[in-house]
């Protein structure tokens, strides 16, 4: 896929850590799906031209979901889960993945599909891992309610205290990485997903890019998370990770970036392929 420009900062540890790899790299798209029937349509047609894959991972949704992806798609793979939860989810869409570079979107509207190469542009410009940001200059949600808004701002906190990190935000749902580095990222079960994701990648010495995105509001129907519940999980997983005995690999640690601002255009919004 194109790489729509440099990082106006540079290369994150001031030099391309990812010469020799294609210029191009092939990207594959993963999307946890559950009942987004009316979701799919908006999201799909919003996707960048030039996606290598696209997966889509159902949650054996009561509704028409897989229908319309398959209508709307129909070179996706399209997995059915059978295990529950978002990041089992992801995991099996992970598995399934060929691509170089893997950008995980949800599928009710909230993360841009449009925003795509900006990630692609964090990992070629020499991160391991880039993920989503509200909380950076330039970027913000639509979609956060306060209480959310101030779990998501005090469960970053906590892992910026025990992991030494500098993320501002831990629990949004816009991540990518080199497929080649999957065996150095845990993927939780649940919606702690993001949380695991970016713990393991900080201890395995994992490059991390923050990219500056904006969340939009769900557009049809109901949450899935339930935020006490779902946050107390996230809790729990920091201070799971935080109490392991061993990271998840024993490379040497690594750095954490925060990428403030870039050249990244938008593509233009992608007609979904008929
Ligand atoms: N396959 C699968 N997908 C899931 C599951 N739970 C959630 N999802 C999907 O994961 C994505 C994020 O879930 P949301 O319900 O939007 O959670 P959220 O973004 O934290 O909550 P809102 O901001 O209210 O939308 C969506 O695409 C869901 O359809 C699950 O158990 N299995
Ligand atoms: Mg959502």
């Amino acid at each position: 896929m194109e790489v729509a420009g440099p990082l106006r900062q540079g290369a994150l540890d001031g030099s391309p850590r990812r010469f020799g790899r294609r210029d191009s790299p092939r990207v594959s798209v993963v999307i946890p799906t559950l009942n987004e029937e009316r979701n799919l349509p908006g999201v799909l047609a919003r996707l960048p031209a030039g996606v290598h894959q696209l997966i889509v991972v159902d949650g054996r949704s009561s509704d028409q979901s897989v229908a319309v992806v398959r209508r709307l798609w129909p070179r996706a793979l399209v997995l059915t889960q059978s295990g529950t939860g978002k990041g089992d989810a992801l995991a099996l869409g992970f598995a399934a993945a060929t691509g170089d570079i893997v950008v995980t979107l949800d599928a009710d509207g909230s993360t841009d599909p449009a925003e795509l190469p900006r990630y692609v542009a964090a990992l070629t410009a020499g991160a391991d891992l880039a993920k989503g940001s509200r909380f950076l200059e330039g970027a913000g949600s639509a979609d956060l309610t306060r209480t959310r808004r101030v779990g998501a701002r005090a469960l970053t906190g906590v892992v910026n205290l025990l992991f030494s990190t500098g993320y501002t935000d831990l629990c949004y749902g816009y991540t990518a990485f080199w497929r080649d580095r999957l065996d150095q990222i845990s993927v939780a079960a649940g919606f702690e997903v993001e949380a695991s994701m970016s713990i393991s990648a900080a201890r395995a010495g994992l490059v991390v890019a923050e990219v500056p995105s904006f969340e939009r509001a769900r557009v049809h129907g109901a949450t899935k998370l339930r935020t006490v519940r779902d946050g107390t999980r996230v809790l729990g997983e920091i201070l799971a990770a935080r109490f392991r005995r061993r990271p998840v690999t024993t490379a040497p640690a690594g750095q954490t970036v925060a990428t403030q601002t870039m050249d990244a255009d938008v593509a233009e919004p992608a007609e979904a392929r008929a």
